[in-house]
């Protein structure tokens, strides 16, 4: 019988050795140390084991059992944690993290902010939801104008909406100080247009502003033509024709020389040679006046462009869905 029981051990040792996955090992348990298993089989046959042999074949049957049942033990823990011990290979290599970078709207606004940062301009910013004083009445619109169509916003109630361009936060800044004043605002901005490849619901502006004593169109055409070579080069210059806007008198659109043909006309500028990127103007007395300004003596100018307009321009970039749509084959190209 003791015989027969250490027969059993070495099987069994063997056995769970060579499990390899937990159900294996489910089944060698099974075989050995189930209900119905050999352990179970070799106490029963104790039956017939003479009387003065019992204690000591009952210990060793024991000693077997609890053996048996302690390696099982351990074969469980070290298969449902394959990670430890040996099975670790630390010559692997390790994941290398993904390194982030400016996102190229940004990086163009960046730029955009450093050349007016070198001419003298301060940035300000302002709230994204605004009243329709700062949306609409300080900016000259009259009510029930057609100049209003451009401006379909989002409403938060009939007086609040989300800006639909950064001009709110210039009335905001003369209200706080006296001229001179020479801001820039760069900031996200919103319109009920349709998406497609040049329009986005959500878009970014730059407007810049300028008021003091005896400033004139000159000054502006001279400032947006410096602009213009900064940003692309000696050979961008600047056109301006005659345009309308409710806060600008004379107001006037913003063209560069197109940066792909310099001019000669292509595919891009629909060969006129230009690319209409903004508008501006000279600030309209009512504007001035309404913020406390005298325009008697105070004049001002101002301009506004979109952003990703630019930064199309700037990297040949056809749609502008590509900005938001964190694709990052889109991305890992700047
Ligand atoms: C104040 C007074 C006047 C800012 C200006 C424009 C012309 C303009 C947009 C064109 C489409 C930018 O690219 S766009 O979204 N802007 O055309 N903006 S003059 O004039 C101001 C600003 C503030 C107090």
């Amino acid at each position: 019988m003791i015989d027969q029981l250490l027969q059993l051990e070495s099987e069994a040792r063997a056995a769970f050795s060579a499990a390899s996955t937990e159900m294996a090992l489910e089944q060698v348990r099974v075989a050995f140390l189930g209900r119905n298993g050999k352990l179970r089989e070799l106490q029963e046959g104790m039956k017939s084991v003479p009387k003065e042999d019992k204690p000591a074949v009952g210990r060793e049957f024991n000693r077997v059992k609890k053996a048996l049942e302690a390696l099982l033990e351990e074969r469980q823990a070290a298969l449902a944690a394959p990670e430890t011990g040996a099975q670790l290979d630390v010559t692997m290599p390790g994941r290398a993290p993904r390194v982030g970078k400016q996102h190229p709207l940004s990086a163009t606004l960046e730029e955009i902010v450093g050349i007016f940062l070198g001419l003298g301009f301060t940035v300000a910013e302002g709230p994204e939801v605004e009243n329709y004083y700062y949306g609409f009445e300080a900016l000259n619109y009259p009510e029930y104008h057609p100049a209003m169509d451009e401006q379909m916003t989002f409403y938060v109630t009939e007086r609040t909406l989300l800006r639909s361009q950064t001009s709110t936060v210039q009335i905001r800044a003369m209200e706080q100080t006296q001229p001179p004043v020479r801001i820039i605002v760069p900031g996200r901005c919103y319109r009920r247009d349709t998406v497609d490849a040049t329009h986005c619901h959500t878009f970014h502006q730059l407007e810049g502003l300028l008021v003091d004593e005896d400033i004139t169109f000159a000054d502006l055409k001279g400032t947006l033509e410096v602009f213009a070579q900064e940003l692309f080069g000696q050979e961008c210059h600047a056109r301006f024709r005659p345009d309308f806007f409710p806060f600008t008198e004379p107001s006037a659109e913003l063209a560069l020389s197109c940066v792909f043909c310099h001019g000669q006309g292509c595919k891009v500028c629909s060969g006129s040679g230009y690319l209409e990127i903004g508008g501006c103007g000279m600030v309209d007395p009512n504007v001035l006046e309404g913020v406390g300004y005298d325009s008697e003596k105070y004049t001002g100018w101002a301009f506004g462009f979109g952003v990703e307009r630019l930064a199309m321009l700037r990297h040949g970039i056809d749609d502008i869905r590509l900005f938001y749509s964190g694709d990052m084959r889109f991305l890992e190209q700047f």
